[in-house]
């Protein structure tokens, strides 16, 4: 293959708590002024209110996709509540990218949750589904035109987060930590190997997700699925016994749980090992990313190739990109990347797009250190500046990756 195919959809991801600022109805703004060591999101990137500008530097780079979310804390502040004037903004911004050419991508969660959901008992509560089941049915109703839709971000890791708060509570857990650190080696090293979710934190995940597909597929006729964090595992020899269980439980059953959907979202930044004892800790290298991964641009081959096997779905890459403040690096990183997801495609996977993490350098949940944005935002003034990974993707996007492929 020496091009991307027509159509291919060529764009770039955000998620709404990470960029739009202000979201003071979520457990995550309720989270940050409690745990310490845990930058607040404040402002973020006030995408809230300026994101026609970030859907204009996308489109005027040459990208035709852009995936963001919109956030249940917003349209459903209480439990009793649906607000209109949300709903509104979210179909200002669904109108905004077809007014520049955009193909939008909707995600309905991504990490965050109404904080009354979080006290009602969250997740693992029993009306948990019926709850989102009950805001999907409200956000179904702003998704007209929209053709991709993503119900729920990475469940394998919030069913990650579910454990892991519930360990702080209990006690058995000295400190609750953010997923993701900023180049600090002892956090990196915790980040690195965290506990693989048992199965039952994340079953709520799949009832919840099996039970809003058909809702918002009646109400829209998007395409429906939902995008996990591929983690391009591998054993070390001798092995396999607790890989295969490692495997299962930290993503192959969300894998399993697709079966029905329309397509799946791949999420792809490193690879990481598996030996007797779980997860191994990516081991330390100067070429580390910012958030204690090891670079390895051929975990996207890997981890589509492994979802075609487990699914055989179409599959849109919804995450791919490289924490570091050297975009050189992005553009290598990135440029290797595309090179990996063409062989496997070249190889049979189905795959209709790539979706750059992340247009904005943005909150990463608990830091605001690693970047990984095409765009740096001042945090003060809120001045975008594009990098030059931005105009490079778009041209690799008008040029259907010819100049970087063999
Ligand atoms: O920032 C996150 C995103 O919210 C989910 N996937 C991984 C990204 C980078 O850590």
């Amino acid at each position: 293959m020496n091009s991307f195919p027509d159509g291919f959809l060529w764009g770039a991801s955000t998620a709404p708590h990470q960029v739009e600022g202000n979201n003071v109805n979520s457990d995550w703004w309720a989270r940050e002024s409690k745990v310490p060591g845990m930058e607040p999101s404040g402002d973020a990137n006030d995408s809230y209110h300026r994101y026609r500008e970030d859907i204009a530097l996308l489109a005027d780079a040459g990208l035709n996709t852009y995936r963001f979310g919109l956030e249940w804390a917003r349209i459903q502040p209480r439990p009793d509540q649906f607000s209109r004037a949300e709903l509104a903004h979210y179909r200002r911004m669904i109108e905004a990218c077809f007014e520049f050419g955009i193909t939008p991508v909707v995600t309905l969660h991504h990490f965050s949750n109404p904080q009354w959901f979080q006290e009602e008992g969250g997740w693992r509560s029993p009306g948990a589904t019926d709850r989102f089941a009950a805001y999907v049915t409200e956000a179904s109703t702003i998704l007209g035109g929209v053709e991709w839709v993503l119900t729920i971000n990475e469940p394998n890791q919030m069913a990650m987060m579910v454990m892991l708060q519930e360990a702080a509570k209990k006690g058995t857990l000295q400190k609750w930590q953010s997923p993701t650190v900023q180049g600090e080696p002892d956090r990196a090293r915790i980040a690195a190997s965290l506990p693989i979710p048992e199965p039952e934190y994340g079953e709520p995940f799949i009832r919840a997700h099996h039970g809003v597909r058909d809702i918002v597929r009646e109400r829209t006729g998007a395409k429906v699925g939902w995008s996990i964090a591929n983690g391009a595992l591998t054993s070390t020899p001798g092995d396999e016994e607790k890989f295969r269980e490692v495997l299962y439980n930290f993503e192959d059953m969300y894998l399993h749980a697709a079966e029905g959907d329309d397509f799946i979202g791949v999420q792809s930044y490193s690879s990481q090992a598996v030996d007797k004892d779980g997860l191994v800790p990516h081991p330390e290298h100067p070429d580390n990313t910012l958030v204690g991964t090891s670079y390895r641009p051929d975990a996207l081959g890997m981890a589509v190739r492994h979802v075609t096997d487990v699914t055989g779905l179409p599959i849109l890459v919804t995450e791919n990109g490289i924490a570091t403040a050297d975009d050189r690096r992005r553009i290598a990183y990135t440029t290797e990347a595309l090179r990996h997801l063409a062989d496997a495609m070249t190889d049979g996977a189905d795959v209709r797009g790539y979706l750059h993490w992340s247009l904005l350098d943005n909150y990463e949940w608990g830091h605001w250190g690693p970047t990984f944005g095409l765009i740096a935002v001042d945090r003060d003034s809120f001045v975008r500046s594009p990098k030059p990974s931005l105009a490079w993707l778009g041209e690799t996007a008008r040029t259907r990756g010819k100049a970087i492929l063999p």
